[in-house]
């Protein structure tokens, strides 16, 4: 058995593991992250795109936007389109210069593992076997194995960044937290597709098929989805079909429409809404999507695990140089009031643009003059910006 000793133990190494490691190293905090997949899984992976202003300003502040500031795309505005037509909300305008960064998750990530390297702290991909205990003690412990060798690390707190599936909320003991959760009749359908994208901004389309959104990743590459059924066969989703459907829901009578591409990348996503609470079991913190998930339509996972990790970094910051706990007994319910509004502003954005199989003719007649409401009335559309562009931090 080997033994290691660290500050805090971090399970799982998305980036709400990578980028608490990050600033917990900027402060001087030892740390070990494990991480169950491979280092080419978790880059490879094929997830967010959309960067809030202050999961921008946080990766530049904190030297691991250099990248980012090259590479990423800067849109200071969003269209929601129906009827035919994309109407513009001008983000940069209603929110006094906000505006969101496209930048795949796979390059954030890709960014987190280069800088940690280069820190020379432990990084341990492919462990097997994880499991977390005696958190509710003053030296909680990690137990894997690691090519074929069992570990056990002893810290003084673990963050659990182990994602939905993860395995550190799961030993929370059931009647020390509470749940609350909607999932949602329909998924999504995306693609990857080597395609210029035809447009400068991201298009969020309601059609009577159902909710489409085009995005992008690079000036070469389109990023697009489909609503689909949840339980949807991907292998009865010919190329063709994939686009004409995405033509069918997304061009507008302006002329506008994708382009088409060799597809590259193509998966289903579920969509849920979920909040675990506390996000705390004795040294025990959980962070980003261990602790919560966000349908996909407000684009706010990755930003609320960034906003999660910044507040636990900072409390544990204070936790080791002054000795005091208060900012780690208030880290759930600081986290948690940023969460429930990014919850409520997803799922409204998730039932203003789908069609659900539940929504009878009213329905459907009510969501058409939400959007014409919201795309015709400046408070409106400052609230969608406000949102979309992201909230405080603190
Ligand atoms: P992650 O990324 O799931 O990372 C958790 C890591 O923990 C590992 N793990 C374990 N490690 C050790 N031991 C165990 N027992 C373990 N069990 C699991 C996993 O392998 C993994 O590496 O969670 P994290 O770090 O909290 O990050 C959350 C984000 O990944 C997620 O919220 C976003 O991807 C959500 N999301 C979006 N968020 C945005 O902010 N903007 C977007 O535009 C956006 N678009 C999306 C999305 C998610 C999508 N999918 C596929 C779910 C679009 C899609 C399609
Ligand atoms: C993406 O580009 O993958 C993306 C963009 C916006 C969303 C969700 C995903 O709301």
């Amino acid at each position: 058995m080997k033994q290691l000793r660290t500050q805090i133990g971090i399970v799982g190494a998305g980036p709400a593991g990578l980028l608490l490691g990050h600033l917990l190293h900027l402060e001087g905090i030892d740390s070990v992250i494990t991480e169950n997949r491979s280092r080419q899984y978790v880059i490879e992976r094929v997830r967010a795109g959309v960067l809030e202003q202050s999961t921008v300003d946080l990766m530049v502040q904190s030297g691991v936007g250099a990248r980012l500031l090259k590479e990423g795309m800067r849109h200071e505005g969003i269209y929601l389109s129906f009827g035919g037509m994309r109407h513009r909300i001008d983000m940069a305008d209603l929110t006094h210069g906000r505006a969101i960064t496209v930048y795949g998750q796979n390059e954030v990530v890709t960014d987190l593992i280069d800088a940690r390297i280069a820190t020379g702290r432990p990084l341990l991909f492919e462990v097997d076997e994880v499991a977390v205990d005696s958190f509710d003690t003053s030296e909680p412990v990690i137990r894997f194995s690691h090519e074929g060798e069992p570990h056990e690390i002893r810290c003084d707190f673990i963050a659990g960044c182990d994602g939905f599936h993860g395995i550190c909320r799961q030993s929370i003991r059931p009647a020390d937290l509470r749940i609350y959760e909607r999932v949602y009749p329909f998924a999504w359908l995306g693609i990857l597709a080597h395609a210029a994208p035809s447009c400068d901004e991201l298009v969020y389309s309601l059609h009577d098929r159902g909710f489409a959104l085009f995005s992008m990743r690079s000036p070469s590459v389109t990023r697009l989805y489909l609503q689909c059924e949840p339980d949807e066969d991907l292998s009865r989703w010919a190329d063709d079909r994939i686009w004409e459907e995405l033509d069918a829901r997304l061009s507008t009578s302006d002329g506008w429409r994708p382009n088409r591409g060799e597809i590259i990348q193509k998966g289903i996503t579920g969509m849920r809404s979920f909040v675990a609470e506390p996000m705390r079991s004795g040294r025990l913190f959980l962070a980003g999507d261990a602790a919560h998930i966000v349908p996909p339509t407000g684009a706010k996972g990755l930003n609320l695990a960034a906003s999660d990790v910044r507040n636990l970094a900072i409390a544990l910051v204070a936790h080791y140089r002054s000795g005091c706990d208060q900012l780690l007994d208030e880290y759930s319910d600081k986290c948690l009031r940023r969460i429930w509004k990014a919850q409520r502003f997803s799922y409204w954005m998730t039932s203003m643009l789908h069609r659900s199989p539940e929504a009878n003719s009213f329905d459907r007649r009510r969501q058409i003059a939400e959007l014409d409401y919201v795309t015709g009335s400046r408070a409106a559309m400052t609230s969608l910006a406000e949102n979309y562009t992201g909230l405080p931090m603190d």
